[in-house]
């Protein structure tokens, strides 16, 4: 019974880090954040992002951490998401980046995440020279909000970039996308999608 007590206390302990740590951060506050002005927050709107699959939407009352979301929707598409304006980003840097997703229909059965393309231009135009920088994980749990996160270095030659967002998966999907971020020196953990105790 100890032994039980002691996992259940440490399992708890690594949740409440891993959701403290994830609502702190605020994308609109980061300097950093690349992505800060750009309706990185999605709080009144989702003003300058364009559909990538599916129809988007403003989820005024769900957010995480706060209100406001990107809502993307599709009956029979995939992938379902939005991608960013572009922003201007620096050649062979290092950043950290990332989304929080929710699967509201529970149709992202594939996955969710970010990809990241990259351009040598400095205003998007033309073709990616990479889109190889990608933040994706499992479907989140139905309901919940779930971060995906990673880092990676820009290619030599990438001078700006756009963010895709969104998940993949068959039949309805109706996903919440917020708190998007992309800069130098920003790391955080990834939710915790499973765990086992033997
Ligand atoms: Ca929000």
């Amino acid at each position: 019974m100890t032994r039980v007590l002691h996992v259940c206390a440490f399992v708890s302990l690594i949740a409440l880090l891993t959701t403290s740590v994830a609502l702190a951060y605020d994308c609109r506050n980061d300097p950093a954040n690349l992505l800060k002005d750009l309706n990185c927050d999605f709080d009144l709107n989702v003003s300058g992002w364009t559909i990538l699959g599916g129809a988007a939407a403003h989820a005024a009352g769900d957010g995480d951490p706060l209100a406001g979301s990107a809502e993307s929707s599709c009956a029979a598409c995939t992938p379902v998401g939005i991608s960013s304006a572009c922003a201007a980003a620096a050649a062979s840097t290092l950043y950290g980046y990332g989304v929080r997703v929710k699967d509201v229909a529970g149709g992202a059965t594939l996955g969710c995440g970010m990809t990241v393309n990259e351009y040598s231009s400095v205003d998007c135009s033309g073709a990616p020279v990479a889109s190889s920088l990608q933040a994706g994980g499992p479907s989140p749990v139905t309901g919940v909000w779930t971060s995906y996160n990673a880092t990676g270095t820009t290619t030599g030659t990438t001078q700006s970039l756009r963010v895709d967002m969104g998940c993949q998966g068959s039949g309805t999907q109706q996903i919440r996308m917020d708190n998007v971020y992309f800069g130098v020196g920003i790391t955080l953990p990834v939710d915790l999608q499973s765990l086992s105790v033997k």
